[in-house]
């Protein structure tokens, strides 16, 4: 397969001014007329015009509305000795029915979606299909007026009617007009039986503006938080970055079947419906707000990713770290106080380190910015998105909160209506701000798009008593990656903090400097070590280092574990505060997977001391701590966290010491849980604020370990009122909860309470997810869970078409249950290169992904190396599997 490379980048031989497109809506076979006008691009030299285009009927092409000569080159439709300025007519038909790929027109439940980044424009028309072309769009859709009553486009409605074609009435037609010009892959069109919830609202600026969500009858009570979620994105972005909303018309649209979480569409966002649809009976704490963080993201699209895109798909992150950071910050902005902010950036940080520092760390490790792709779509991953807005939350920690606003207004008066790079972010941010740490270092920061790789800051501290002074060194290294052997030093901003034995924050002041500045220190390293000596420290002190999370680094400090329970105990950083029961509870995991107590099948030895327990007792019955914290510090890290922290993995190992600290965990502080939960259960009406989902989350939590407790006393009592609860539940959270405590703990009563829910919930999809995702994902005994994965695919409501059913089984058990998963008998493997096989077939996207289950193969213990290798060889081994995942294979292998 073809390699693109970023240093390949020309501009366009033709500009497209402007596109009139014309769709005849038939699932068998749709109709599809392009008009266009173009001209030639005066700065790159004359050639051929090369249309890109995929699975498309190619019926007509009229040059000025002559016909013409053309060839076809692979997949390319060539046009040459054309005119420098001409109107291009193409006419094709594609059949939508049997579009399982879900990229360009499909079909799902009897309506008609478009998902057209990032090259599925071409499977509609052929097209000049990259971001850097942008053309003013207008669209006539027609269809059968029964069966597709409401037809959808970017922009404008500007006319409607009946069709004069078909028998009376029977047909009709909408015609849309985007006033904004457009990348095609921000094209949309949605057509079908679908209702709307519609909201009206005034702009900051005076404005009137439709805001509209568009379901399926029946769905139109779980749509109350999206419109929420979408009124207070546009009233943020307004508010925090001056950014108003550019259209008479914003929508939404939902559907069962959707590759990823939702998509940007100008004016015409397409949603999945997991990040939508929600109510109290229904979606779970978790899921309100994610769908708030999506339909923030997907909205402050508008702005970051529209107004301004990409000029290539090398430059992806600048408009996803770029909005991702904004939905990060538009969450903790909702979520009010300091601790609820707290609370976000602890839960952001922890996806970053459990998934994206693995990636950096494996075979598809590339930089924010990659230099080099076959397919496109295995590049939506988490470096670009969340590292991607790491380094867009560093420059902003450069610059400062005010300064980058400054930034991002100049980014705009600067590139609106352009597709850049992001060298021109980083350029605007820093020019905006002459005088900032970020304008002084713009080239060595530009490293952290252009190296991959996690650095690694060794941090040293020593005290002098006799001259009161601490002195922290701090050297920083990053490990080669494919294609990088040597990294140079990157820009670090490091937010620090000296604790006394009081545990308050000492006044840090730097020698050779006059003041002293109380609380937390932002330093910013540039070399590959450096010293730093405070002084006037009167007793040694206990150092808080990378307070916040500053930067996309792993920290290494030899903290003791007094020092830890210290920083536990009294951190006035929140994010470090947590961060130090994490490397209480690391340590002590990793101490026992190395220790030889420990054998493949669990061991009596206890992981957990009478210190950390006593630590987590005091987090636990904190009388000031927010729930939602508490839940955070007492979840231990997570297995694929503690598989990174050693160098040869053995998951079972992994697997028994976890369990092991869980059950000591729940035993140990019983009483505790009791009290937790007789504390925390009843959280009042619902609503699914900050305050009152924490609240839930820890008797979640509580019930859990009181499951699990019970479990090794034989006592009845609690798996009892946990099914009461499951029963009497008021809300999906609380009965999901306490379902999942069930089934987590391997108590009996699950096989009671699994099929009671399936009956409950058996007419809502998204629920059957969870009760799918549920069983895929409890926690292994004795190898249950692969043949309990392999009747849940023999179920009736299981479809290896709809993305969400697979995931939630095959993604759910291959990527989100690593004891069940890797298997001494490779069972587990075998049937993951089945899977892959089976779905690459179907929809390669989704099978790419679920490719990367078997990334960190070569860190395995023997005999897990060899089988996963062999089963990655025979996935390999396929004949015409696509390039997506033929890519994902292949550098797994290399
Ligand atoms: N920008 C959107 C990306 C997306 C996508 C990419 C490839 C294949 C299918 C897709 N659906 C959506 C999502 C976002 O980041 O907002
Ligand atoms: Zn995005």
């Amino acid at each position: 397969a073809a390699v693109i490379k970023r240093a390949d980048y020309i501009a366009p031989a033709y500009w497209i001014d402007t596109v009139d497109l014309c769709f005849d809506l038939d699932p068998a076979k749709t109709r599809v007329l392009n008009k266009m006008t173009l001209r030639r691009n005066p700065d790159v030299p004359a050639q051929a015009l090369k249309l890109d285009g995929e699975e498309l009927n190619l019926a007509r092409v009229l040059v000025n509305g002559q016909g013409t000569s053309f060839k076809m080159e692979g997949k390319q439709l060539v046009l040459d000795n054309l005119p420098d300025a001409f109107e291009l007519e193409i006419f094709t038909t594609t059949c939508p029915a049997k579009n399982t790929q879900l990229m360009g027109l499909y079909v799902s439940n009897d309506s008609f979606f478009t998902q057209c980044e990032a090259e599925g424009f071409r499977r509609i028309t052929y097209f000049l299909d990259r971001p850097d072309v942008m053309a003013s769009y207008s669209v006539t859709l027609r269809a059968d007026k029964a069966q597709y009553p409401v037809l959808l486009s970017n922009g404008n409605l500007v006319a409607q009617g009946p069709l004069e074609d078909g028998p009376n009435g029977a047909r009709h037609f909408a015609k849309w007009v985007d006033p904004h010009r457009k990348p095609c892959y921000l094209f949309a069109l949605v057509a079908g039986q679908l209702v709307s919830r519609e909201q009206r609202i005034t702009s900051r600026a005076g404005k009137d503006h439709v805001l509209q969500v568009y379901v399926r009858p029946g769905d139109l009570d779980k749509t109350e938080h999206a419109m929420n979620s979408l009124m207070h994105s546009v009233a943020w972005d307004e508010a925090r970055f001056g950014l108003p909303l550019d259209l008479e018309r914003f929508m939404i649209v939902a559907t069962s079947d959707f590759n990823m979480g939702a998509m940007e569409n100008k004016g015409l966002n397409i949603f999945n419906t997991k990040y939508v649809l929600a109510n109290q009976a229904t979606a779970t704490d978790l899921d309100f707000s994610n769908i708030e963080s999506v339909v923030g993201h997907e909205y402050f699209h508008n702005w970051t990713g529209n107004r301004i895109t990409c000029r290539d798909w090398f430059q992806l992150s600048l408009k996803e770290g770029l909005t991702v950071f904004r939905d990060q910050e538009f969450s903790q902005d909702l979520a009010g106080v300091a601790s609820a902010r707290a609370v976000k950036r602890i839960e952001d940080v922890r996806v970053l380190r459990t998934a994206q520092f693995p990636e950096d760390a494996g075979p598809m490790a590339h930089p924010v910015r990659p230099d080099s792709y076959i397919e496109i779509s295995n590049f939506y991953t988490v470096t670009i998105y969340e590292k991607g807005a790491e380094v867009v939350r560093m420059m902003q920690t450069l610059v400062g909160r005010k300064g980058f606003a400054k930034g991002l207004t100049l980014y705009f008066e600067r590139h609106d209506g352009q597709a850049v790079t992001c060298d021109d972010f980083a350029q605007a941010i820093a020019d905006a701000n002459p005088t900032s740490d970020l304008a002084r270092l713009l080239p060595q920061f530009k490293r952290w798009y252009s190296q991959a790789g996690t650095p690694r800051v060794h941090a040293q501290g020593v005290y002098d008593a006799a001259e009161r002074t601490y002195t922290l060194t701090l050297a920083q290294s990053c490990a080669p990656t494919p294609g990088q052997p040597v990294k140079e030093p990157f820009v670090i901003p490091v937010g620090l903090g000296l604790l006394g034995a009081d545990g308050k924050d000492l006044p840090l002041q730097p020698a050779g400097e006059t003041d002293a500045v109380a609380g937390t220190r932002t330093v910013v390293l540039t070399q590959a070590s450096e010293t730093l000596t405070f002084i006037n420290i009167a007793a040694e002190p206990v150092p808080s280092i990378l307070r916040g999370f500053t930067a996309p680094v792993v920290l290494e400090f030899d903290y003791t574990d007094a020092q830890l329970l210290h920083l536990l105990a009294h951190d006035s950083d929140p994010f470090n505060r947590w961060e130090a029961g994490q490397r209480l509870a690391v340590n002590r995991a990793v101490n026992a997977i190395k220790s030889i107590a420990y054998s493949a099948g669990g061991s009596d030895a206890s992981v957990l001391d009478d210190a950390y327990l006593e630590a987590m007792r005091q987090v636990l019955l904190h009388p000031t701590l927010d729930a939602a914290f508490k839940e955070l510090v007492l979840t231990l890290p997570s297995e694929t966290y503690l598989a990174e922290q050693l160098d040869v993995v053995d998951p079972q190992r992994i697997h028994a010491v976890r369990e092991a600290m869980r059950q000591q965990l729940a035993t140990a502080l019983a009483a505790d849980w009791e009290a937790t939960y007789q504390a925390h259960h009843d959280t009042g009406a619902y609503a699914p604020d900050a305050a009152s989902s924490g609240r839930r989350a820890l008797a979640g939590m509580a019930l859990t370990h009181l499951c699990l407790a019970a479990q090794a006393s034989g006592d009845a009592v609690w798996p009892g009122k946990t099914l009461q609860r499951f029963k009497d539940a008021g809300n999906m959270t609380d009965r999901f909860n306490a379902l999942s405590a069930l089934v987590s703990s391997g108590h009996a009563l699950a096989a009671e309470a699994l099929p009671r829910f399936h009956a409950m919930f058996k007419d809502e999809a998204l629920v059957i997810d969870k009760w799918m995702g549920l069983q895929a994902g409890a926690p292994d005994r004795g190898g249950n869970i692969l043949p309990a994965v392999k009747q849940l695919m023999k179920h009736p409501d299981f479809s290896l078409r709809n993305p969400n059913r697979a995931r939630s089984v095959i993604s759910t058990f291959c990527q989100g249950n690593p004891a069940a998963f890797h298997r001494a008998d490779a069972a587990g493997y075998v049937f993951w290169s089945d899977r892959v096989i089976e779905l690459d077939a179907i929809n390669p996207q989704v099978a790419a992904r679920l490719a990367r289950a078997l990334d960190r193969w070569s860190k395995l213990a023997e005999p897990y190396r060899s089988a996963a290798r062999e089963a990655i060889v025979r996935v390999a081994a396929k004949t015409d599997l696509s390039k997506d995942t033929l890519e994902v294979v292949t550098r797994a292998l290399a």
